[in-house]
């Protein structure tokens, strides 16, 4: 399949109905999106969705990856979970997940997805604010890993980089997107240290 095609012509290349997700790339949302989707970045329900459009878009503009995101909850319908899970698109190499509070998303799909690395995202959320979805995550027995991020926001563009590492494998273009990235950083260090006499001498 070409990578410029549209998103109503992926959908139908790929077998995908509008219950597998919403597709998203650089050049839009749903139809407009372009090129297989190569991450799934799913969720508990759309009140994480503010802190997962950073996961979501560090991927398509930072790196240029096309991706799939879908609502799945573990505790209001496992069913519809396990159908999407055990259903994605084969162009899928890398899964985020995030989830708060009793956050048994990731590991859930680490299990169903024995051939698919799982990224974990721990919300930042209700009164242990994130401190039990990050342990919900991390502890997980011997057998299914979930590489866990840090809570929040930095926990989520962090799924985002490691994502584009993983894709990265098969992909030298994205290697060099991450070359790139990493520059762009360096950078800032170099204009912090030549402004730095300025702002001590304040
Ligand atoms: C989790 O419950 C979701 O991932 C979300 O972080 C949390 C609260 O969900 P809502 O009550 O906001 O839908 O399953």
């Amino acid at each position: 399949m070409q990578q410029e095609q549209p998103g109503e012509n992926v959908r139908a290349a790929l077998n995908l109905g509008h219950e597998h997700g919403v597709l998203v790339s650089t050049e839009g949302v749903g139809e407009a999106a372009r090129g297989e989707p190569k991450v799934l970045v799913t969720m508990g329900s759309d009140s994480d969705l503010p802190l997962m459009m950073k996961a979501v878009d560090i991927l398509r503009y930072e790196f240029g990856i096309p991706c799939l995101v879908q609502i799945n909850s573990v505790h209001r319908d496992l069913r519809a979970a396990v159908q999407h899970i055990e259903n994605l698109p084969a162009s899928i190499q890398v899964v985020i997940a995030c989830a708060g509070g009793a956050a048994h998303l990731p590991g859930n799909i680490a299990d169903l997805r024995a051939d698919l690395p799982v990224i974990g995202v721990p919300r930042d959320l209700g009164a242990l604010k994130g401190i039990d979805a990050l342990l919900s995550m991390v502890q997980m027995p011997e057998g299914a890993p979930v590489a866990v991020m840090a809570i929040g926001d930095a926990g989520a563009v962090n799924a985002g980089i490691h994502a584009a590492k993983e894709v990265a494998i098969g992909d030298p273009a994205i290697r060099e997107r991450l070359q790139a990235y990493a520059e762009k950083r360096k950078g800032k260090v170099r204009r912090q240290n030549e402004t730095l006499e300025e702002k001590i001498k304040g």
